[in-house]
């Protein structure tokens, strides 16, 4: 009597619901390095380094604790490279009578785990992944029946689920559900601003490093300097990091993009969170117990909560509400191919060539400029959905289908049609220059509206509302916009949509191949 239990890249956690209560005398673990998972999109560098030393490592955790592990390198010339191949493979090398598993966080994995049954002979349980605060089914049944859908309901519940923030009596700590209004100021300069911990990779990684180098040569971004966190003991060390320096200042400077600070006060903690190093409810208590310790405001710590027992959980719930649907939503029948500048960053526009640059160097942005620049540089232009969310799902350590897509279709590109965010996340050059020291520099001058030194952003902006206005105009968040656009004059009116039609004009189409071969 052999169980096999897949674990998937993941599913890093020694919690996980497949490991829980299992005889390890009776349990084989197995773990593959799948080619075919590297490459569905051709994933940052970085990326495949950050999953495979993290599953090497927990591996060897696992084997050390007592388990069975089968760990299939990417190297091995029996490997099939396909998920279901490769656990029919291994129940016949085990001899395993019974699979045990947890649900694939993606559609596409979660289909394949459909087939393991039929392909392998064997019974198959499916597990839920209770690492999630909220499960499928409870999202579900939140979301039936209701009109609209808003992350800022769901959050409550989940903070009365919880018991996060939350007064005995059941109301929320400091009276107020949301404190946004004490966040997301402009930073004052001369900031000493906090660093995430970098761990110098060990012999493990450093194997990983070597093998991503020869195999994923055509990939885009940085392999090196590599310093990501891989083990949970990393992982443990990054979270009481980021408390203790940066989460204080967390929702004060939230929105801030500072040229050559990276990182702000951002926790960086999604790759540890997505790969299963760290657990969504352990993060949130971690900072709930600094607030309670007097360590960080309740805005900040509201707001840090917010962003994981909230919006993330909201993500995967309205992921899996909408799919398949989700991949293919087009509501605003954007057609026009990705830049090729987003793959180089070969741009004159300085917002969008700093992101981009750290984008490439540490797989890596932060919140708004993943939204306020690369985002919506795109749905302004009308970029085919699809094509971007390629892009954001290669170039961030953290890109997981789940939660890369709800982001990027529903919540940046307006693509679902409203179905995550009540409005377009649309911005001109103002914004950008409110919340950044990017327009200082930049060859376009963000207070020209029009012309061709003028900020395309500007342009852009009108253009994108001209062009939907039939389907916008009736958004109530949307009326005092239009309300201006329509005050201007047609000479005006004009001048925008040929400004815009003249930048658009000078957009090269990306090169095939960057994201997908
Ligand atoms: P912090 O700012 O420190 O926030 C703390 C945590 O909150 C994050 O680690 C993350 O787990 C969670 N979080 C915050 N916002 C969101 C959100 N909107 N959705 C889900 N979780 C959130 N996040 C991903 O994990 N993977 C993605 O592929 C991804 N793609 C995105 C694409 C676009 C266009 C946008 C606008 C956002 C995307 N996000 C994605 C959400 C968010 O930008 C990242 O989670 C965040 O930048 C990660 O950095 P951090 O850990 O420093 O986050
Ligand atoms: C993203 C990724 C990559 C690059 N490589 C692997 C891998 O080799 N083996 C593995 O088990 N998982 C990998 N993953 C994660 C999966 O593609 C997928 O995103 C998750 O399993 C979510 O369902
Ligand atoms: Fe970006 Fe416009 Fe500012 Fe240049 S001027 S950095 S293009 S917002």
């Amino acid at each position: 009597m052999t169980t096999l239990i897949p674990v998937l890249g993941d599913q890093l956690s020694g919690t996980l619901a497949s490991l829980r209560d299992q005889d390890r005398a009776t349990s084989v673990i197995l773990l593959v390095e799948v080619r075919a998972e590297t490459q569905y999109v051709k994933h940052h560098k970085k990326k495949i380094a950050l999953i495979f030393s993290a599953m090497r490592h927990f591996a060897a955790a696992l084997e050390k604790s007592g388990w069975t592990v089968d760990y299939v390198r990417l190297t091995d010339p029996a490997n099939t490279h396909n998920f279901t191949s490769e656990v029919t493979r291994a129940a016949a090398r085990h001899a395993a009578t019974a699979i045990r598993t947890v649900e694939g966080a993606e559609y596409r994995v979660r289909q394949m785990q459909d087939d393991w049954s039929k392909a392998t002979g064997l019974p198959v349980d499916i597990l839920h992944d209770d690492r999630f605060i909220c499960s499928i089914p409870e999202f579900m049944t939140w979301a039936q029946g209701r009109k609209e859908h808003r992350m800022e309901f769901f959050y409550r519940d989940m903070r009365r689920k919880t018991g996060l923030l939350m007064d005995p009596n059941g109301k929320p700590t400091g009276g107020d559900w949301n404190y946004d209004k004490e966040n997301r100021q402009t930073p004052p300069r001369g900031l000493n601003y906090p660093a995430p911990l970098r761990f110098e990779p060990d012999e493990i990684t450093q194997d990983v490093l070597t093998l991503v180098a020869a195999e994923f040569a055509d990939h885009f971004g940085d392999l090196e300097p590599f310093a990501l966190p891989v083990t949970r003991a990393h992982a443990k060390q990054a979270l009481k990091h980021f408390i203790d320096t940066a989460l204080p200042d967390f929702g004060r400077y939230q929105d801030a993009m500072i040229a050559g600070q990276d990182y702000l006060y951002h926790s960086v903690l999604s790759l540890c969170l997505n790969t299963g190093l760290l657990e969504p409810l352990e993060v949130c208590e971690a900072a709930a117990a600094a607030y309670d310790a007097g360590l960080a405001p309740l805005p900040a710590t509201e707001g840090f909560i917010r962003q994981i027992a909230g919006w993330r959980e909201y993500m995967r719930g309205m992921y899996w509400w909408d799919m398949p649907e989700f991949a293919t939503r087009n509501a605003l029948d954007a057609h026009r191919p990705l830049p090729d500048f987003y793959w180089t960053g070969d741009t004159d526009m300085r917002c969008l060539a700093q992101s981009i640059d750290q984008t490439k160097r540490e797989a890596y942005a932060h919140h708004i400029q993943r939204l306020m620049v690369l985002g919506n540089f795109a749905m302004l232009a009308g970029v085919e959905p699809g094509e971007i969310s390629d892009w954001f799902l290669v170039v961030y350590f953290d890109a997981y289908e789940w939660v890369e897509m709800p982001n990027v279709i529903g919540m940046s590109q307006f693509a679902d049609g409203g179905m995550i965010a009540s409005k377009p996340y649309a911005g001109g050059g103002a914004y950008i220059d409110r919340m950044s020291d990017y327009c200082g520099r930049c060859r376009y001058d963000v207070k020209q509206k029009t012309g061709p030194d003028a900020c395309p952003f500007n342009a852009l902006y009108w253009d994108f509302l001209a062009r939907h206005e039939d389907k916008l105009k009736t958004n109530m968040r949307l009326r005092t916009v239009y309300a201006s656009w329509n005050r201007m004059t047609d000479e005006r009116r004009a001048e925008y949509r040929t400004s815009a039609a003249t930048f658009l004009h000078t957009l090269e189409p990306a090169r095939p191949g960057y994201a997908r071969d």
